[in-house]
């Protein structure tokens, strides 16, 4: 079986949407695939109670409780290889994961790592993007599926899609009218990624 360990800091509609697909698609007959744990740096994330309700194993890793990002990164990665199995090495997707993850954590799952970043990359890497898309008076705005890299959201791009900015547009509207696409992108990067390796 090849298990899924999906990362998340909040709602979790990505994360959502990725279980549902897979459950609607059927990855397991068709890949051998089922995401097997959610796991979030917040405890009051809402997506872990969707999550647990899908029958997915749920845990809570607090980086508030580590004095340095390598130790945080270093317990992380103990909870999620209980998920890795040497034959079928285990997906690594970040779904809304809000803590930016060491290099050599990075380099650990090289390859097997995905992100999805709510902006037309390359531009605007890093926090804020539909504010900074509207102030900069794009007219398009979207997101984009990229393998994680050290460098912050430079990796590989495997999927966008773009949606247009409307007259109006505040940073939720935009990023509401982004999140549908996103729903629609990453488990869909999720299942060629599957059916090719
Ligand atoms: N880590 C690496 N090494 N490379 C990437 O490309 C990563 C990553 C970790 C997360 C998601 C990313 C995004 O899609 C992501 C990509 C958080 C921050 C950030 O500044 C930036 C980018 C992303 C996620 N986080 C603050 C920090 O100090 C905390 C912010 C908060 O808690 O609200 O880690 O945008
Ligand atoms: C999504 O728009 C995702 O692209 C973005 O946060 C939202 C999470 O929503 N990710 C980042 O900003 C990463 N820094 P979700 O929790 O409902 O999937």
């Amino acid at each position: 079986m090849k298990n899924i360990v999906i990362l998340i800091s909040g709602t979790g509609s990505n994360m959502a949407a990725i279980v549902k697909t897979a459950q609607r698609d059927d990855w397991r007959g068709k890949f051998g695939a089922r995401v097997a744990a959610v796991i979030s740096n917040r405890a009051d994330a809402k997506g872990l109670a969707f999550a647990a309700g899908h029958g997915i194993d749920t845990a809570v890793l607090d980086h508030k409780a580590f004095d340095a990002r390598e130790k945080f990164d270093t317990a992380l990665s103990e909870l999620i290889d209980r998920y890795d199995e040497t034959a079928q090495p285990l997906l690594l997707v970040l779904a809304g994961f809000m803590r930016i993850l060491t290099p050599g954590f990075v380099s650990r799952y090289e390859g097997r790592l995905l992100n999805i970043h709510p902006s037309l990359l390359p531009a605007f890497a890093g926090l804020h993007t539909h504010q900074r898309a509207l102030n900069e008076g794009c007219k398009l705005a979207g997101a984009t599926v990229h393998q994680v890299t050290a460098e912050l959201d430079h990796g590989v791009i495997l999927a966008q899609a773009a949606v247009p900015v409307l007259p109006g547009d505040t940073a939720d509207s935009l990023a509401a009218r982004v999140l549908t696409q996103e729903h629609l992108i990453y488990p869909q990067a999720i299942a060629d990624l599957l059916r090719h390796s």
